[in-house]
């Protein structure tokens, strides 16, 4: 006779019990909330170094109830199905390099012209600019958490390139608008994203690669290609994006903790970058004896001007994509002139 009721009141307790753990686990839930963030280049590299800044701050600034788990090195997304899996939610949040697809990002490539950009620091604050200003289209399936690019792009080279004449017939893997500036320097451009770079040199697809030093270390690139030409060619852009679903779902105290965190983001990673590039050259001269070449005064007045009428080029495409180019350009200017003005090149 007692014995049923006794069991009676220990489901009873053990029905409340459950229900008391799992509303626990609820509100532990809504409190927390862990986002993925994929990237493609190896953990060292810039892209992925301003990714995991970009996850303590978030973390520390709201307190851990955002975690952010990254995935560096391609682990989650690749560089050429970044936006597509972002938009699809493979991920929550991804790091796109612009220049890999090209025609895609019409507005941004304002930024990938020879409009002698003369650090990363001025580049991204710019193109974060121009983008909050103009908020363009081709970012209207995500939420643009942070913009950044690279440091202006010069050769690295398993061979000297010494002169224009050097270019003629010369293989050499360049993306997006430095593809069609590389071409103009007569020579042949090969496009492929950062993480092919290391095989196609080995395997001789390319003689050596346009884009900022500071891979000269951090992918060991001065083992390989021991000549760099400095070229003053044109940054990369790139852009941090999350999922609109994922960016939907959040709190508004953690959307302002992300919306405050986006021009500090471009900002310190275009001062990582300018500080590595020079970090990078120093430790390359040292380690693998790299030579550092400056084309004649004429052959680089030359070569500029080769590159100058992609500007006009892109004025027409973008024209044509219902952009107005030319105030797109005057703002693009001024805001470059205003930069240089607050963080000269030392
Ligand atoms: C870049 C991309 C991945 C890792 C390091 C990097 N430094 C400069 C870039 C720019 C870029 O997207 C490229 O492919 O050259």
């Amino acid at each position: 006779m007692r014995r049923p009721y006794a069991s009676r009141a220990m489901a009873l307790c053990a029905a409340a019990l459950m229900l008391c753990v799992s509303l626990l686990a609820t509100t532990a839930r809504a409190e927390s909330v862990t986002l993925s963030y994929a990237n493609f280049p190896p953990a060292i590299t810039f892209p992925c170094v301003q990714m995991e800044r970009w996850a303590k701050e978030v973390e520390k600034r709201t307190n851990g109830k955002v975690k952010i788990q990254t995935y560096p090195a391609s682990t989650l997304l690749g560089a050429k199905n970044m936006f597509r899996g972002v938009v699809k939610g493979q991920a929550d949040i991804g790091c796109i390099s612009m220049s890999y697809q090209p025609g895609v990002f019409p507005f941004s490539f304002s930024c990938n012209l020879p409009v002698g950009f003369t650090s990363a620091t001025v580049a991204s604050l710019t193109l974060w600019d121009l983008y909050q200003k103009y908020q363009p289209k081709e970012f209207s399936r995500v939420k643009v958490l942070t913009m950044f690019t690279s440091a202006p792009s010069h050769i690295m080279s398993k061979t000297p390139v010494r002169s224009l004449a050097d270019l003629e017939g010369y293989e050499v893997r360049a993306s997006g608008t430095l593809a069609k500036v590389m071409a103009k320097l007569g020579s042949t451009p090969v496009a492929m994203p950062m993480p092919e770079v290391p095989e196609a040199l080995q395997k001789g697809v390319i003689e050596g690669f346009v884009t900022s030093f500071e891979v000269l270390k951090d992918m060991n690139f001065a083992e390989g290609c021991r000549y760099e030409t400095y070229m003053d060619l044109p940054v990369y852009p790139f852009a941090v994006i999350m999922n609109k679903r994922a960016w939907d779902g959040l709190d508004d105290d953690v959307k302002k903790v992300m919306n405050d965190l986006g021009r500090e983001q471009a900002l310190w990673t275009g001062q990582y970058m300018d500080q590595h590039v020079i970090e990078a050259l120093d430790w390359s001269k040292k380690k693998y004896d790299i030579e550092l070449i400056h084309l004649s005064p004429e052959q680089y007045a030359i070569a500029q001007d080769k590159i100058a009428p992609l500007v006009q080029e892109w004025q027409e495409t973008a024209n044509k994509d219902g952009l107005p180019a030319e105030k797109i350009l005057l703002d693009l200017q001024a805001l470059k002139a205003k930069y240089e003005k607050e963080y000269p090149v030392q």
